[in-house]
């Protein structure tokens, strides 16, 4: 079993999807161990996207993260990382596949509806960033 963390980012919270990408969540067999609303704030959105403060969207993407509420999980599967990565699509709405997340709920590149841990070392950043184990039993 491994662990992923997503976000039901704000374009979808506000838009009222977030009921069916949970939904979509357990029909596609994952466990949810971890879930939480959150109203970040910039430099919390800041702080979870790091590796990204030198790329020229920066400051579009943690202004979006923080322009509204949104859903932490963290998802529990054989091979969550890329399961979970499949089930969202591609990071452009435009190109995500006919059947995924991002292509049924994104809007564009920035408010593309989800977001999921790259890798096995991200997630474990991820999750920490978000949830104490307490939270996670
Ligand atoms: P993914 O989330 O699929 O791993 P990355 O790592 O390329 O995609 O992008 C990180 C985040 O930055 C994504 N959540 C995406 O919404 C956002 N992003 C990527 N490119 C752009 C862009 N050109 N303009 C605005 N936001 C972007």
């Amino acid at each position: 079993m491994e662990r992923t963390f997503a976000i039901i980012k704000p374009n979808a919270f506000a838009d009222g999807n977030s009921g069916k990408i949970i939904s979509r969540i357990y029909q596609e067999g994952f466990t949810i161990v971890g879930l939480k609303k959150l109203y970040l704030s910039k430099v919390e959105a800041e702080g979870f996207y790091y590796v990204h403060k030198s790329r020229p969207f920066f400051g579009e993407l943690t202004e979006f993260m923080s322009s509204g509420p949104c859903i932490a999980m963290v998802l529990e599967a054989d091979n969550a990382i890329l399961k979970w990565r499949d089930l969202m699509g591609a990071t452009n709405p435009a190109q995500a596949a006919e059947g995924t997340l991002r292509r049924e709920f994104g809007k564009s590149l920035g408010e593309n509806a989800t977001h999921g841990s790259d890798g096995p070392e991200t997630a474990a950043f991820e999750i920490g960033y978000f949830f104490a184990g307490l939270e996670l039993l």
